[in-house]
């Protein structure tokens, strides 16, 4: 676990988005070498468990039940988790991450997802489960069944968020992951950049996330994947450089994270993940699906790791 590196100002943050391309990236290579081998890869593969209907009206979801978007399912059974993560693991995945499109789990839902977090476990993967917000009680089960690691975004700055979503408050993200560090399981969270925010706001979100003491183990940076039926399909393309920039400030700012370059993989060609590897990615999600929109091949990332000399990570804890 990271303390931060020093308390950020949201201007600071700033200031290293505005440097000069190479020197930014120059120097976030540096700290990645400085704390990982720089051409392993961590790999996540997601699974959703719970598709659809969602009470939440996060406006880059597909699964909210507020605008047109994928039906609402019924849980996966237990089997059919086990199957898929059996299928990770062979493709080579480290980590299975098991996404619920709930704003909070149920308790009826809790006991499914202890057994499926135990028995992902004992095929000797590390877990992650993503569900929505926790109460202390839903921690302590999580933790007990032996989860790694729990992801809950912040999704973007406090100044923007409510231009993305009003169903809850940005302190009710801080207070689940607040419950999480407590009950000692692993941190991930992150969130999404392209939604419209302004630099400021995309330089505040970074600075929530280093200033948590200690920062996330596990930083996801999304791309916004548009999606039709949601309300921000028609938000203006982030420039891919400026995705770049956000990978290599979160390494800066957070040196000993595993920065994942996360959704929006599938839109991007081979020259910008490179860029993200050299920017101090050193995680991706791993697998042809990520919760309902689509993810590169598999094929086509061994092809990538191998043209860039890159190999997964082999499976240790890193901290
Ligand atoms: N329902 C739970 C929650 O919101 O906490 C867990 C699943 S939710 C889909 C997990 C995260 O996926 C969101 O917080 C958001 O950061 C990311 N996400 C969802 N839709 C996305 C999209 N269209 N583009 C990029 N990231 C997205
Ligand atoms: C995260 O930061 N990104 C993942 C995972 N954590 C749960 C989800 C991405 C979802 C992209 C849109 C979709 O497939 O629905
Ligand atoms: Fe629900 Fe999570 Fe989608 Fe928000 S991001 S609508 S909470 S599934």
């Amino acid at each position: 676990m990271d303390a931060p590196a020093r308390a950020w100002t949201v201007a600071e943050i700033e200031a290293l988005f505005k440097l000069p391309f190479a020197d930014l990236l120059y120097h976030a290579q540096q700290v990645t070498r400085e704390h990982f081998d720089p051409n392993a890869v961590q790999l996540s593969t997601l699974l959703s468990i719970k598709t659809g209907g969602c009470s939440e009206d996060c406006g880059y979801c597909t699964q909210s039940s507020f605008h047109a978007g994928v039906e609402n399912k019924k849980m996966l059974e237990v089997e059919e988790v086990v199957k898929a993560a059996k299928a990770a693991k062979e493709a080579g995945a480290g980590r299975f991450c098991m996404g619920a499109a709930w704003r909070e789990p149920n308790e009826e839902d809790m006991s499914t997802v202890v057994e499926m977090v135990k028995e992902v476990r004992a095929l000797g993967m590390e877990t992650c489960a993503t569900l929505g917000m926790l109460n202390d009680e839903q921690t302590e089960q999580l933790r007990v069944a032996g989860l790694d690691y729990y992801n809950h975004n912040l999704d973007t700055s406090p100044e923007f968020y409510g231009n993305i979503i009003s169903t809850r408050d940005y302190q009710d993200r801080l207070d689940t992951l607040a419950r999480v560090r407590k009950a000692g399981m692993n941190v991930c969270s992150g969130g999404i950049i392209g939604m419209g925010e302004n630099l400021t706001q995309r330089a505040g979100l970074i600075a929530q996330l280093a200033n948590m003491n200690p920062y996330p183990e596990s930083v996801p940076i999304n791309n916004l994947v548009k999606v039709e039926g949601t309300p921000l399909a028609d938000t203006e393309d982030l420039d891919p450089l400026d995705f770049v920039r956000t990978i290599a400030v979160a390494r800066l700012t957070m040196p000993r994270a595993f920065v994942r370059l996360s959704a929006g993989r599938q839109q991007m060609s081979d020259a910008v993940p490179a860029l993200c590897f050299l920017a101090g990615a050193n995680s991706i999600f791993y697998g042809d699906q990520l919760l309902t929109t689509g993810n590169p091949e598999v094929e086509r990332d061994k092809a990538l790791m191998d043209k860039l000399g890159m190999y997964p990570l082999a499976k240790k804890k890193c901290h």
